[in-house]
């Protein structure tokens, strides 16, 4: 079929003509599959962001203005602090029991550092069992909607990349005992990618535009393209705990959070850990132009990364660890606005056809990608709280496939974990067991009290998960 005017006119108007360079060449199923992602585009956005792309950063842009973060709830150190968790915990309780918490999970991420061949979600980090990250977030909603008595509705983002394996392992696993009509498995947004030389959008394939995933940031239209936002509606949600799927250490929904937020009437709530040195890949939360804010990791300069105060701590100490409640009513207010969250550029290595319609494989960047980032909501809320958590509690991230921030890494601290929660409800264990406790049997160390008998901690390896059916 010949290519429809209007979209000839389009492409002409936006100077995008060579998407169609082989038209010709395509059966009608992929002349169809080329025709719906060019009108999925939205071109005058896209021409805004490509010369913004495209103009260097004049020389005396504005300088970061970044200001140290003025107040946040730090650890508690005091009888007093301490009382005043103890307040927020059972304020974070009574809101779980009203049944006005759902949770988010972003997991559209490729996890290309991990080279795990799958969503990161299925990758196995139970220090004994080989748990399984979705399953350790599933077994905590479960314990927690047994415990209060209540649905928590589950939000999983995925994207293109991850969509149809992830429902797959979920529906294979019976979402691990969750109910299914508490789990919205929906996808984010995409964006295409760009020549950094052209400006002209890249073809991955004869009849597949180079599409990327639009970032966490596309959480929002996406939750609200899927009717997600008046389904929160209907069950009465009002806040939302966000977290992202290479943690497994993130304590959902966790009581004190959900209470501090509320006592402080804040509309976003952070959970932050202290920098474990200047160099860590975090956002870090400060004063940015005037608002409190985080700066990604990759745009602080190093001179504001390692600047220390006078007890040699770091200024920039509060790294964002990527655990958010959000008031719904933000997110409502904030896709009601057509102004949505600011776009940011990367300048990656992408995959093409060139002109000849050859598979180039670049070694160098040479394209700009763009995507948005949920945190930048954070300066558009009325009020914004911070609250510090235990980087070896609850920040033990899978990231890279070795080193920091590993599957290694990350097993130890479960197991570390496991072994302080026993101690601490007062039972012996072997000091080099291995130990390894399903959210379904705690969620805190004081639920394990005068539970267990002695057989069930010797040995070298004490494994507390349901009885397998
Ligand atoms: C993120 C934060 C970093 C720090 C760190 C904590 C950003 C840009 N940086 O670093 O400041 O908080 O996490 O662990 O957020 N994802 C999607 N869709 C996308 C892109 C990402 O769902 O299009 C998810 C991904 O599945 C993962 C999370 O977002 O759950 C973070 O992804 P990342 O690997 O891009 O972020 P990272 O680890 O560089």
């Amino acid at each position: 079929m010949p290519i429809p005017q209007d979209i000839e006119n389009l492409l002409q108007e936006h100077n995008q003509q060579q998407l169609t360079r082989f038209w010709d060449k395509l059966s009608e199923g992929d002349q169809e599959q080329l025709l719906n992602q060019i009108r999925e585009i939205d071109f005058p956005r896209l021409d805004q962001l490509i010369s913004k792309a495209m103009t260097p950063a004049d020389a005396d842009a504005q300088d970061l203005d970044l200001k140290p973060l003025q107040n946040s709830i730090r650890l508690p150190e005091s009888d007093t602090d301490r009382q005043k968790w103890a307040d927020a915990t059972e304020r974070g309780r009574e809101i779980l029991q009203a049944g006005k918490v759902g949770c988010i999970l972003v997991a559209g991420g490729q996890g290309s550092r991990l080279g795990f061949p799958h969503p990161k979600g299925m990758y196995p980090v139970g220090p004994v069992t080989d748990r399984t990250l979705f399953q350790i977030f599933f077994e905590q909603l479960l314990a927690l909607s047994n415990r209060y008595g209540v649905r928590i509705p589950y939000f999983i983002m995925t994207s293109d990349a991850t969509h149809s394996e992830t429902e797959e392992f979920l529906q294979q696993h019976s979402w691990f005992g969750y109910p299914s009509d508490d789990v919205f498995l929906f996808r984010q947004g995409t964006m295409p990618a760009v020549d950094d030389a052209t400006g002209k959008v890249l073809l991955a394939d004869q009849a597949q535009i180079a599409m990327s995933p639009d970032g966490h940031g596309g959480l929002l239209n996406a939750l609200k393209k899927a009717g997600l936002l008046e389904e929160m509606g209907k069950r009465g949600i009002e806040y939302l705990y966000y977290h992202q799927v290479d943690n497994p250490c993130a304590r959902l929904c966790d009581p004190a959070m959900l209470g501090f937020h509320a006592l402080e009437q804040a509309e976003v709530t952070t959970k932050v850990v202290a920098k474990r040195d200047s160099s860590e890949k975090v956002g870090v939360f400060g004063q940015v132009n005037g608002n409190q804010g985080i700066i990604e990791y990759s745009d602080l300069p190093e001179e504001l990364a390692q600047q220390t105060d006078d007890q040699g701590r770091l200024t920039y100490w509060a790294g964002n660890i990527a655990i958010h409640v959000f008031n719904v009513a933000l997110f409502e207010r904030l896709t009601g606005q057509d102004t949505g969250l600011p776009v940011h550029i990367a300048h990656k290595k992408v995959a093409h056809l060139n002109e000849a319609g050859e598979p180039q494989k670049p070694e160098t960047p040479n394209a700009y990608k763009f995507e948005r980032f949920i945190f930048d909501a954070i300066p558009m809320a009325e009020k914004a709280l911070v609250l510090e958590t235990s980087r070896q509690e609850e920040f033990n991230p899978v990231k890279n496939a070795e080193g920091s921030d590993s599957p290694a890494t990350s097993r130890e601290a479960l197991n570390e974990n496991g072994r302080r929660w026993l101690t601490a409800a007062g039972y012996e264990i072997d000091s080099g067991a291995a130990v390894e406790i399903s959210p379904l049997i705690a969620l805190e160390a004081d639920d394990l009290k005068g539970e267990l008998q002695a057989d069930q901690l010797a040995g070298q390896e004490i494994v507390l998960v349901p009885d397998s059916k």
